[in-house]
């Protein structure tokens, strides 16, 4: 069928505009598909209003919209966003100025509009906002990050202090990425480490500075890796990119094409040349510390040693003193005074940071938190930190369907709204079972690592089995046997868990090890002794007078408690979500994986997020926009209406004689319960707008 719009000539287009926002918030609906093909399926910008909803449908409106170059795509107010592995035109200045103080519903998705809502809603009515980043490895979830900031940041007031904030804020980030990103399989530029950042503003909406939190940073990385993979890319940018200077001292060779060492960056956030320089100094005894590693030759040098850990060069007795972790025992020393090294650096690296974006105590602030966190794992391998990782991402996924209902709810309530509870898949049974302080996963693990004797993960998975032999969400071959399972796939040195993302597979094998993160006193003690002021700062503990004999708490206790405080901070602000998508495995630009994106519409839940909202009512609108657009279908309300907007919705929903329950008048919104409704006042209007075109053009005509 010939699209009725295609007849109106440009000016008459120009005409309606004020009546015809862009896009449609329609999709098609059944019995009408065929009448009209504006109303196109695949056209749909939110998901809340597919129908049919399936899974199928809910796939192929994103593969559509991905063909025709629409990486985003609504469920309500959460945005969908696949990576096109592309650069696209949608990121000019053109366009934020197009997003900024737009109507959500009057532009196409993007993810500006949710930038820009969460900023308003900050500024305007004083709400903390959060932004909360899922999905997968490689999936765009760093990069969505950056644009929220830099949209922020472009559409907040100008001025040479503010101007000055901005650019440390932003310039955090190249710094951070250097020092806890690194190409992997999935992701050339994929985060091994957590981050929440708070970005704090004044009553005015001008940005004052921030907090940056990290959690867990993937240290092992540090000692070992997949081939294919890289370490973090700071080593590579001090090998091409560092001072000769620098290079000469530390003794380490100029090598690799040319690569920019974010020393500009650390510049704008504030640091002293001298603490750039020491920082790339410890950054650069990790580094040698992973030659040895490479050599054994290196063993037997003490020059060499001591030119390792004595960055400076100046104090070559105490180098010594970290030999015997050469001895063959000590490789394990090593490896984790490496990890230790670096993990102590990335946190001074961050604490550094916020010394120079934090805000002065007292003043009085909105905030603005936003997470970009590694993304669910599952592997072939998967070990302590897929684990805990995914532990993150499952209590992430709690919140998300918390936060999705609380907030259904509490419009519900401001609207003056009768509200009903929606049936939902409650991951709190899988969160539980890992966090459980009493007997979940993590407590058996640390139980095990603080007894004495001989500790071993044989004896963790065997006190798991017998806890868990009948739960739901866990799984090991010895619950397999008694449930008369027969699987191959499980080896025995594993369990598995039936995370709300899919099933995964854990081997404990360095469980114990990874969760005590031990590092031999001498060897803190070692470094303790070190002139180097910044390498002797990050082991406190290493001072022989302040010998503690107790344990530092565990890595898993330790992340655990952070979860928790981050939980409680999101939870106190209003959501906004960006779900991404990795629509292949390759990182091509363009291309779609119907079976790969399928799964992540199920891991991500978003059947499940699509039925929440509109479990109630599929769509809400204000009345003055609602009114707006639909006005031409009463006599009473076209061409104009002088009463409330309120009042005019419901004149205009009268004549069109719709049954009742499918309509509740809020306070400041109409609400329409199901789809096939609003298809219907759409399918109306869009017969009015070709009756009305017709008129035009025949008017035109009678001109000519
Ligand atoms: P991630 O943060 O979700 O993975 P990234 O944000 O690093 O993933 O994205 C991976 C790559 O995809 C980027 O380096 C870009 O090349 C590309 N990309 C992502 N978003 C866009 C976009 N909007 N437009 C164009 N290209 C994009 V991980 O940190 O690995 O979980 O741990
Ligand atoms: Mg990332």
């Amino acid at each position: 069928a010939p699209c009725p719009l295609k007849l109106v000539p440009s000016t008459l287009n120009m005409l309606l505009r004020g009546v015809y926002p862009h896009p449609l918030p329609v999709a098609a609906g059944r019995g009408w598909r065929s009448t009209t093909s504006l109303l196109d399926a695949a056209a749909v910008g939110d998901l809340v209003l597919l129908d049919p909803l399936t899974e199928e449908s809910l796939l192929q409106t994103l593969q559509e919209r991905f063909r025709r170059s629409n990486i985003y795509t609504y469920i309500g107010n959460v945005v969908i966003s696949v990576n096109p592995y592309r650069s696209l035109p949608i990121y000019t200045p053109e366009t934020v100025q197009e997003y900024r103080n737009c109507n959500f519903f009057a532009v196409k998705p993007h993810i500006y509009a949710i930038a820009d809502d969460a900023y308003r809603s900050l500024r305007d009515r004083d709400r903390d906002q959060c932004i909360l980043i899922t999905g997968e490895s490689g999936a765009g979830k760093t990069e969505a990050s950056k644009l929220v900031m830099s949209y922020v940041a472009a559409v907040c007031s100008k001025g040479e202090e503010v101007d000055k904030v901005k650019e440390q804020l932003l310039q955090s980030n190249p710094v951070l990425e250097a020092f806890g990103n690194a190409k992997t399989i999935r992701n050339d530029n994929s985060s091994r480490f957590g981050k929440y950042m708070d970005v704090e503003f004044d009553f005015k909406g001008e940005p004052l500075g921030g907090v940056i939190s990290n959690y867990l940073l993937e240290k092992s990385r540090i000692v070992r890796h997949v081939k294919g993979e890289r370490n973090f890319h700071i080593f590579y940018q001090l090998l091409a990119g560092g001072s000769a200077q620098l290079l000469r001292r530390s003794r380490l060779p100029r090598t690799g094409a040319a690569c920019v060492c974010p020393q500009d960056a650390m510049k704008v956030i504030g640091f002293s040349p001298a603490e750039v320089t020491a920082l790339l100094e410890v950054t650069a005894v990790v580094l040698k510390l992973g030659n040895v590693q490479l050599s054994s030759s290196y063993q037997a040098s003490g020059m060499e040693a001591s030119s390792i850990a004595e960055p400076q060069g100046r104090d070559k007795g105490w180098g010594q003193t970290w030999a015997p972790c050469l001895s063959p025992q000590g490789y394990y020393g090593r490896d984790a005074l490496a990890k230790n090294i670096y993990s102590r650096l990335f946190d001074w690296l961050v604490n550094r940071i916020n010394t120079s974006i934090q805000v002065k105590p007292g003043k009085q602030r909105k905030v603005m938190g936003v997470l970009d966190i590694y993304g669910f794992e599952i592997f072939q391998d998967n070990g302590f930190e897929q684990f805990i990782i995914n532990y993150c991402n499952e209590k992430l996924q709690q919140i998300f369907i918390l936060m999705t209902l609380k907030e259904e709810q509490e419009e519900y309530v401001r609207e003056g709204i009768q509200w009903t509870p929606v049936e939902f898949f409650d991951n709190s049974i899988i969160c539980n079972l890992i966090e459980n302080s009493k007997c979940g996963i993590l407590a058996m693990l640390d139980e095990e690592c603080l007894r004495p004797g001989v500790v071993n993960e044989d004896t963790f998975l065997t006190k798991l089995n017998q806890l868990f032999a009948t739960h739901k969400h866990y799984e090991s071959k010895e619950t397999q046997n008694a449930r008369r399972v027969m699987d191959a796939t499980l080896p025995s040195q594993c369990f598995r868990i039936h995370h709300y993302a899919g099933k995964v597979t854990y081997n404990v094998t360095g469980f114990i090890e990874k969760n005590n993160d031990l590092l031999f006193r001498d060897l803190s003690q070692a470094m303790w002794a070190s002139r180097h002021e910044l390498l002797r700062s990050l082991f406190p503990e290493g001072d022989p007078q302040k010998v503690s004999l107790k344990l530092p708490p565990t890595a898993g206790f330790q992340f655990k408690a952070s979860v928790a405080t981050l939980m409680k901070n999101l939870y106190s602000k209003n959501p906004n979500y960006i779900r991404c998508i990795k629509p292949n495995e390759t990182k091509t630009g363009m291309l779609f994986t119907p079976e790969l994106v399928l799964a992540q519409i199920r891991y991500l839940g978003l059947m499940e997020n699509v039925r929440v909202r509109r479990a109630g009512y599929a769509f809400r609108q204000l009345y003055d926009s609602f009114l707006q657009r639909y006005k031409m279908l009463s006599p009473r309300t076209w061409p104009h209406w002088t009463g409330s907007h309120r009042e005019g919705t419901k004149v205009l929903l009268e004549d069109l004689a719709f049954p009742p329950e499918e309509l509740a008048f809020g306070h400041t919104k109409i609400f329409i319960r199901s789809p096939r409704t609003l298809f219907d006042l759409e399918r109306r209007r869009q017969e009015r707008v070709a009756e009305l075109a017709t008129l035009i053009q025949k008017t035109f005509r009678g001109w000519r």
